[in-house]
């Protein structure tokens, strides 16, 4: 017991100097803020499923939603995937772009998010700062099945 005890003391102890270390490293190389802790997304949280049989069904469930400003969407891979959430560009309000830009992690491509492949697995859109309008999107791998999702800020 008294050795558990030594042992985290002596592991906080590690990690604040390496926190310490790396923000030190962070400010030289970049000018980007520090990244927030993973934390709930402040607005609304609609959620979509990504569903389908892997080979001639496939859909966002709901295929059209209608969001609060500054609604985060959360996608989930249910079946069927790989899964992924991209936009026609020229489909979203003007201002649109550089909203979901700045609230889309890990893109791939422009306004294309990741792929999901394991089961369960999410994706949020954050739309916070987007323009009221309407934003057309599809699934990259399962456009040719239709896979298209029209979302709303109100
Ligand atoms: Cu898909």
């Amino acid at each position: 017991m008294r050795f558990a005890l030594i042992t985290t003391v002596v592991t906080i102890g590690t990690l604040a100097a390496c926190g310490q270390k790396g923000g030190d490293q962070n400010q030289s190389q970049t000018s980007a803020p520090a990244a927030a802790p993973a934390a709930a997304p402040a607005g609304p949280v609609v959620e979509v499923k990504m569903t389908g049989n892997g080979s001639t069904r496939a859909a966002f469930e709901p295929s059209t939603i209608t969001v609060p400003a500054g609604a985060t969407v959360r996608f989930t891979n249910v079946s069927g995937g790989p899964h992924n959430i991209t936009f026609w560009s020229d489909s979203v309000p003007a201002g649109g772009a550089a909203a979901l830009n700045a609230g889309m992690k890990n893109t791939v491509d422009n306004l294309s998010g990741p792929f999901l492949t394991q089961p369960n697995e999410t994706y949020e859109v954050s739309f916070a700062n987007a323009p009221k309008g309407t934003y057309k999107g599809y699934c990259t791998p399962h456009l040719t099945l239709g896979m298209k999702i029209a979302i709303t800020v109100q």
